[in-house]
């Protein structure tokens, strides 16, 4: 039996963080959220639940959901579990797809979970947020040559084992490139990696953290990569490796 556990960064989700925690509680899951000291008291009201199956890392100031992947994964390895899923707080991911996926996880190392896909879908999204997903994936996946439909997507399973494999500590990205990053990484060590389509539905609750920012350093960290294979440097995937 696969020791599973749930990472939730949180950033002002504390309107929807409770109803999540129930749902996956509901599945007998263990959570780990990360949260950078949220302005609403997220982390409060995570204290003032006092469910047993969640445990909450305060991970200080603002730092991006790089840095608080980071900060999860490393707790979730030390404490030795074997199936670790990331998603997001604020509700457009399902807990039915995350179950789904933890399934698919006992055949492979990494199963992404992918909207631009048949049977995958987005709901609510206006047309620009649903063009620049795209393109992102488009331009990540011609630019890095990797074969994913969706490379930008935070609802994920990754296998203990795999993730041991890595050199955590070189991934850098912090905005959406970090889920870029993380399939690149594990593409280094040749994962078995699989994609399963989801149905991801725009937040009703709360506001989205993406911005323009978070947006210029995905195209310029994956601009430098695809340099960097072009000239002949994939070596540079090296310090993925542990
Ligand atoms: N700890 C932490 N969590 C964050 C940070 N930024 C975003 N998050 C969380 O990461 C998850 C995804 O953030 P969203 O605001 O939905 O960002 P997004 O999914 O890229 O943007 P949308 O597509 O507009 O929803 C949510 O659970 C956020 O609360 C951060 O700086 N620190
Ligand atoms: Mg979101």
């Amino acid at each position: 039996m696969f020791k599973s556990v749930v990472l939730i960064p949180t950033y002002n989700e504390a309107k929807s963080i409770e109803s999540l925690l129930k749902d996956l509680g509901n599945l007998g899951l263990n959570i780990i959220v990360i949260d950078d000291n949220s302005p609403d008291r997220t982390a409060s009201l995570i204290k003032s639940l006092n469910y047993s199956n969640v445990r909450l890392i305060e991970n200080g100031a603002k730092g991006g959901i790089g840095a608080a992947y980071l900060a999860g994964l490393e707790l979730a390895l030390k404490d030795g579990y074997d199936v670790i899923g990331t998603m997001d707080a604020d509700g457009s991911h399902l807990v039915n797809d995350l179950k789904n996926m933890l399934d698919t996880a006992a055949t492979c190392d990494v199963v992404m979970g992918t909207r631009w896909t048949k049977g995958g879908s987005v709901h609510n999204w206006s047309l620009h947020r649903r063009i620049l997903s795209q393109f992102g994936t488009w331009y990540a996946r011609k630019v890095l040559s990797l074969p994913f439909k969706d490379l930008t997507g935070g609802l994920r399973v990754y296998k203990g084992t795999m993730l041991r494999k890595l050199n955590l500590n070189s991934i850098r990205s912090n905005g959406y490139c970090f889920q870029i990053e993380m399939i690149r990484a594990c593409s280094s060590i040749n994962s078995v990696i699989k994609e399963v389509p989801i149905t991801f539905i725009e937040r009703e609750q709360g506001e989205s953290k993406m911005n323009a920012k978070i947006v210029i350093e995905a195209f310029w960290r994956v601009t430098l990569w695809g340099f960097m294979r072009l000239i002949g440097i994939n070596a540079d995937k090296l310090h993925y490796v542990k």
